[in-house]
């Protein structure tokens, strides 16, 4: 969907130049003592906006970045024995302390790097298509919400903001990347997954599937951008999976079942942008973040 609105205009930063906005992040580069920005380093910085149904909506989720930053970083240190990381410090502005990350400068691979643990989305709509899943055959009698036999590595491509990500084949990956750096980001993104699932499955939460951005540095992996947060990943409520049908997002489902609701007076299929949020769903949204990170962490969320 082409996005009718506005650029999100980022917030300045005194010694940080602006370079890039996402959806809901906004990159900085750091400047040196003759102003000039460094080449070396970033800063990552995460917003407390939402996206849903494919809008960013008006009403921002307090602390969702803050929350989102802090579960990265803690992802960052459960999966540093199977990936090192771009983070070099969280010592930031204290305007954007507590939800922004200063990170090494990579060469990042131009692929989304994705896999699936359970089946919905477009893995679904490719399997029901030709029983395959960016090339890899699975067996019959899967539904949406079925839990794959194993994580299947599903890469696609970087689309523009507002522009939705396309399959990649596999060999595509393999002739941008080279062969051997292709089958390392699929066997690392597998593994995250897995890992994550294996710390999440005790506490509540399947991670149905994520995306994940690598950088080289020299001829070597690190993990970059976020990783398993809501954001980047489908989290589902463990006791309420039940595959045959879509099922609820853990941290959205609030949201998406009130635009949807008559209360909110709004048609997704009018392409207008969505009402403000009432604030007993902004409270309970940002409920659904807090207790993501302290299910996952087993650490208080403290802003
Ligand atoms: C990088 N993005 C995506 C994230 C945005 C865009 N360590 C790195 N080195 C070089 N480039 C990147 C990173 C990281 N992470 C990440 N694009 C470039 C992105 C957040 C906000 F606007």
């Amino acid at each position: 969907m082409t996005s009718s609105q506005a650029d999100p205009s980022p917030e300045p930063l005194p010694g940080y130049a602006h370079v890039y906005s996402g959806k809901v992040r906004d990159l900085y580069a750091p400047l040196d003592a003759s102003g000039a920005p460094r080449d070396d380093q970033l800063l990552l910085v995460a917003s407390d906006r939402l996206s849903a149904f494919d809008f960013i909506l008006d009403s921002p989720i307090p602390d969702k970045g803050a929350v989102l930053t802090q579960l990265s970083l803690w992802w960052f240190e459960q999966l540093a024995d199977v990936v090192p990381n771009h983070v070099v410090s969280t010592d930031v502005p204290p305007q954007v302390a507590g939800r922004a990350v200063l990170v090494r400068r990579l060469s990042m691979l131009p692929v989304e790097c994705v896999a699936r643990a359970y089946l919905t989305g477009g893995g679904l709509r490719e399997y029901v298509t030709d029983g395959h899943v960016s090339g890899v055959p699975l067996p019959g009698g899967l539904v949406d919400g079925s839990r794959l036999p194993e994580p299947v590595f599903t890469p696609s491509t970087k689309a523009p903001v507002g522009e939705h990500d396309q399959p990649m084949p596999y060999a595509d990956v393999v002739a941008a990347v080279g062969e051997r750096t292709a089958e390392r980001a699929r066997d690392l993104t597998v593994a995250i997954l897995k890992r994550g699932n294996e710390i999440a499955a005790d506490r509540g939460i399947l991670i149905a599937d994520t995306k994940v951005e690598f950088g080289l540095e020299g001829d070597s992996l690190v993990l970059a951008d976020e990783v398993l947060t809501p954001d980047s990943s489908r989290f589902w409520p463990a006791d309420q999976w039940e595959p045959g049908h879509t099922q609820p997002s853990f941290d959205k489902e609030f949201v998406r079942e009130w635009l949807t609701s008559p209360g909110s007076g709004w048609d997704k299929a009018s392409g207008q942008a969505p009402p403000k949020l009432p604030d007993d769903v902004v409270e309970r949204t940002r409920a659904k973040y807090v207790e993501a990170y302290e299910r996952l962490t087993g650490r208080t969320f403290a802003p």
